[in-house]
């Protein structure tokens, strides 16, 4: 399981880091419903401002190792709390979204509707003007479809991602706070099912004193050298 840690090197700003700012709004103050009920057009600044960073992002060495690392292992599962589809770039497939991808936006009023938008290799017209907020086909605004603070998660989703943590014998948590649950539930779950936790972060977290191994370092570099001894 990955979080923002493993894109920092790839200039992803991460949530708690002192990058994690835009225009002083903490994540926590955009990443809600309530925020794009206040204030739609300033929540959609806000992921095209994101947008922008990650459509100039590569996928990086931590990316790349885990990618193929899914080729040579049978049994791996890559689940991310990452919108930002950098592990998808870099050559990794099913990779379960936690918390949706800002490649795409669905209608705010349910009817259904999902589609991309611009900046994927896929191209499909933008999102309309710059600061416009996009409208639904049924006339319902479009958000981002990512899965915001006090929303759930898609069940089908968590549950992929609950039975790997239950049936891992090694379970790689990898540039995570382990503070947004219920993905910071997952390691733990692994943990009493009998798991290997291994923490690979550059800072110690709540995970920390319940994992059985601790690689302190940058993903990017610990990902590489720990694919070369699997
Ligand atoms: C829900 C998408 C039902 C949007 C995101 C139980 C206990 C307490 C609280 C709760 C709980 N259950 C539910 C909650 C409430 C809440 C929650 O967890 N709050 C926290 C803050 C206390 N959870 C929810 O609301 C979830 N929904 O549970 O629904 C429900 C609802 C209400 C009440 C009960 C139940 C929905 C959570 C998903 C929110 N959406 N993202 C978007 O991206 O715009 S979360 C978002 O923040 C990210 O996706 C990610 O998950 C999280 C950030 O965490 P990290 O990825 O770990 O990043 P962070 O910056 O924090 O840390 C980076 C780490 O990397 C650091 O440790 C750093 O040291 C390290 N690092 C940095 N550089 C490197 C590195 N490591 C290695 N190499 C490097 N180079
Ligand atoms: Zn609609």
């Amino acid at each position: 399981m990955t979080g923002a840690g493993i894109s920092a090197e790839s200039g992803v700003p991460t949530f708690r880091g002192p990058d994690g700012l835009w225009r002083n709004y903490s994540a926590m103050d955009l990443a809600t419903p309530q925020a794009f009920a206040r204030d739609p057009r300033l929540v959609w600044q806000w992921y095209r401002w994101r947008q922008g960073i990650i459509g100039k992002a590569e996928p990086n060495p931590g990316h790349l190792a885990l990618a193929r690392l899914q080729s040579r292992i049978s049994g791996f599962t890559l689940t991310t709390q990452n919108v930002d589809g950098l592990h998808q770039r870099a050559g990794s497939a099913h990779v379960i979204e936690l918390h949706g991808n800002i490649w795409r936006a669905r209608c705010a009023g349910g009817c259904g509707f999902v589609r991309d938008v611009a900046g994927e290799p896929r191209g499909d017209e933008p999102l309309g003007e710059p600061d416009a907020v996009p409208v639904c086909r049924c006339g319902a605004l479009l958000r981002p479809d990512v899965v915001w603070f006090g929303e759930s998660l898609d069940a089908a989703r968590i549950e992929l991602a609950v039975r790997a943590a239950r049936d891992c014998d090694v379970f790689l948590a990898v540039g995570t706070s382990a503070l947004v649950h219920p993905a910071a539930g997952l390691p733990l779950l692994a943990g009493r099912a009998g798991a290997l936790v291994v923490e690979i972060n550059v800072d110690e977290t709540p995970l920390t004193p319940q994992a059985g191994l601790v690689l302190r370092g940058k993903a990017a570099e610990v990902l590489p050298a720990l694919e070369l001894r699997l």
